[in-house]
């Protein structure tokens, strides 16, 4: 058991050169705020693990991961690398983590670390349900013009891309909580997490362009579009914040206002904020889409039904805090129907 568990993550632990799925994650965020691409030489680099436990200290090839406990069939994995390619084998759907410290330099102060808890049965609560995942992370503020440090997330592996009128619901439940520490809290408590000056988001990041391939690549695609359950501090304003709220969709209870506007690499980013901090949700997104086809027919700042979907991510864009945080994600599962 423990050997099979050994190479399965010596296997699929791969460092992010290798994949070109999982570079698209890291330009991701790089487009998200206007950027050119970095590229780290591999999960081997100068990032600071100041989070729980040691910094990852992988050369390049095999084991990015540090901190393996097994039991019961249950692994928990921790990777401290700037990026870093996590796939986890799954007998549903798949998916790509990644620590993703893109905006990470020799003169940052702190660092990140991801915890990935995977089954050794590779069966999930359900077929569209990720592995559990947790950040530990603190940074210093970084300079105005490159405030973020990393956008940790999970991708989809499969699926897409997808003709956007082929899609005929996104089914998307998920639970997190923000917490001050190195432990996974219970319940977000927004006081505290002030208190210690967080400047983050929780986000959905997605990307759309006319065509298949490029809707794909993160820094070219014409669209991106944000689903954000949460916004802490000032420092992470939407693009288009000042502009205002353009209008807003209620799904299952939840009311998402969207902002819309272009960034420095021109393409159109449209945001949906939740009004309120959701650390629970479950419902269909898809609405949040069509809802830009009505606004695509009087400006080409909105993607149009014809258009693809070629990227979807899930994480927390995160700036800085003066203390150790820990963005814990107990419970997700995208579910995206083909008409
Ligand atoms: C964050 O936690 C790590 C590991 O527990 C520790 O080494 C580091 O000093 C902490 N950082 C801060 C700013 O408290
Ligand atoms: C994990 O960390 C320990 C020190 O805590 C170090 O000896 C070991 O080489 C690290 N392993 C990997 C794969 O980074
Ligand atoms: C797979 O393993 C997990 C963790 O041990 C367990 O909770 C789950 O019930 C198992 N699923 C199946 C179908 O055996
Ligand atoms: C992450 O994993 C490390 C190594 O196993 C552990 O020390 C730490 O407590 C874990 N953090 C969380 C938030 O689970
Ligand atoms: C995305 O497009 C840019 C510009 O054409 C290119 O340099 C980059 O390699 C592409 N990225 C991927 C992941 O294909
Ligand atoms: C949501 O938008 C509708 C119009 O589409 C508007 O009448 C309503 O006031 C808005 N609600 C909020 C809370 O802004
Ligand atoms: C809507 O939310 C409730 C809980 O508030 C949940 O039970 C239900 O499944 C959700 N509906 C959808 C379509 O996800
Ligand atoms: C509980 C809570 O904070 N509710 C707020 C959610 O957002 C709406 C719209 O901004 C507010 O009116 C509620 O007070």
């Amino acid at each position: 058991m423990a050997l099979s568990l050994l190479v399965n993550a010596v296997l699929l632990a791969i460092p992010l050169g290798g994949s070109v799925g999982t570079l698209v994650g890291i330009d991701a965020h790089l487009a998200a705020t206007g950027q050119k691409p970095l590229f780290h030489s591999d999960g081997g680099d100068s990032s600071s693990g100041g989070g729980s436990g040691s910094s990852g200290d992988s050369t390049g090839g095999g084991n990015g991961g540090n901190g393996s406990t097994a039991s019961n069939g249950v692994s928990n994995t921790q990777y401290c690398e700037s990026s870093w390619g996590i796939s986890p084998p799954s007998s549903g759907e798949l998916f790509t983590l990644n620590p993703n410290q893109w905006g990470v330099t020799t003169s940052t102060v702190g660092g990140l670390c991801m915890n990935v808890t995977t089954f050794q049965n590779e069966t999930y609560a359900t077929k569209t349900t990720a592995p559990d995942w947790s950040v530990t992370w603190q940074y210093d503020p970084g300079p105005e013009t490159q405030p973020v440090h990393a956008y940790p997330n999970i991708m989809i592996d499969d699926v897409l891309p997808l003709e956007l009128e082929n899609i005929d619901e996104i089914e998307f439940a998920l639970h997190w909580t923000y917490g001050v520490g190195t432990t996974v809290a219970a319940t977000t408590d927004e006081t505290t997490l002030n208190a210690e000056s967080l400047q983050c988001n929780v986000a959905i990041d997605m990307f759309f362009d006319s065509d298949k391939t490029t809707a794909q690549n993160s820094t070219t695609a014409d669209f991106e579009v944000m689903v954000w359950f949460a916004r802490f501090g000032d420092s992470s304003d939407p693009i288009g914040y000042s502009e205002g709220v353009v209008t807003n969709h209620t799904v299952n209870g939840t009311m998402f206002e969207l902002y819309s506007g272009t960034n420095s690499n021109s393409q159109n980013v449209l945001t949906w904020i939740a009004a309120n901090t959701t650390e629970e949700f479950s419902g269909d997104i898809y609405p949040l889409i069509t809802d830009l086809y009505t606004l695509s027919a009087s400006s080409s700042s909105y993607p149009s039904k014809a258009d693809y979907l070629g990227i979807f991510q899930f994480g927390t864009e995160a700036f800085s805090a003066d203390t150790n945080v820990t963005f814990g994600v107990t419970s997700l599962s995208v579910d995206i129907k083909k008409s």
